[in-house]
């Protein structure tokens, strides 16, 4: 992992507050990418061969006890990945689950989604993230080849796609009717191509999507979900962040394993987990 040379970190606090994500180029050095691009294609392709067009939209969703390359447990407790959320003011992070979503070459569009379900509890409708996610796209992105789409502002403020949200993915996975608000372009929407190696930052609350794969070639991401401050937050965010720990591979050194596990959430109370709700912001 390379040592990140940001100099304006305040801006890039700033704007992941305010847009809901940042970006910070370079993290991932040569050799690191090049592993996780060759484990991370190869589970995108063994899942298309197996699951063929189920989450056709997603591509594919393969979870943390199935990344068995050592890589994926590397990046994960990488010190330069946690330095970076001290630079931003989000530091004391626990890390609980990770995917690698790979869409094959010639598939759809991804659908407007967000990846926080814990709007039952009050403290969703203020500032600070509870949940991040960490996105590393294993190719260059661009529009052609299905870069991400966000829109900023969206974890703080309600945009008509809240409205029209559904719980189940199960028919905008399968990507049968693009005619659906789900899959539309929105005015507000911004593209964020970025260098494979790079970083984006999110705060799970966002409104975020992909384009298309039109190219030859799969696009493939590692994105992993991350809880700033979680010493601090209310019990029952503790208690619903437990239920997402995923099982770390056997198949990792004890070395690796170790350092995951030592990120993991630790919390014993009694509280309930919050339910799951995708009522969006108020305003
Ligand atoms: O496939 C992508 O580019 C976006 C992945 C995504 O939306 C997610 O991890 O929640």
């Amino acid at each position: 992992m390379n040592d990140v040379q940001v100099l304006d970190w305040e801006t890039r606090a700033a704007e992941l507050r305010r847009d809901g994500f940042c970006v910070v180029p370079g993290v991932l050095d040569a050799d690191v990418l090049r592993r996780l691009k060759e484990a991370g294609d190869d589970l995108g392709e063994q899942w298309t061969k197996r699951a063929g067009d189920f989450l056709r939209a997603q591509g594919s969703m393969v979870s943390v006890p199935q990344l068995e390359d050592p890589v994926f447990g590397e990046v994960i407790a990488a010190p330069t990945v946690l330095a970076i959320f001290d630079r931003l003011g989000l530091d004391g992070a626990a890390f609980t689950a990770g995917y690698v979503i790979s869409k094959p070459a010639r598939s759809p569009r991804l659908f407007w989604h967000f990846d926080w379900y814990g709007w039952e509890h009050e403290r969703s409708y203020d500032g600070e993230p509870m949940q991040l996610f960490a996105m590393y796209y294993l190719t260059d992105t661009t529009r052609e080849n299905g870069c991400l789409r966000v829109i900023p502002g969206s974890h703080l403020r309600r945009h008509a796609i809240h409205d029209v949200m559904t719980d189940g993915h199960v028919a905008l996975s399968s990507a049968e009717d693009l005619s659906r608000p789900e899959f539309a372009d929105w005015p507000e929407e911004r593209d964020v191509p970025v260098r494979a190696g790079d970083v984006v930052l999110g705060d799970a609350r966002l409104l975020h999507a992909a384009h298309a794969n039109e190219t030859d070639d799969r696009r493939s991401l590692l994105t992993l979900w991350y809880h700033p401050h979680f010493d601090a937050l209310p019990q029952p965010v503790k208690a619903t962040f437990m239920t997402y720990v995923q099982e770390l591979p056997s198949a990792w050194p004890e070395e690796t394993r170790a350092a995951v596990a030592a990120l993991h959430p630790a919390y014993s109370g009694g509280a309930e987990p919050l339910g799951r709700t995708i009522t969006g912001p108020r305003a």
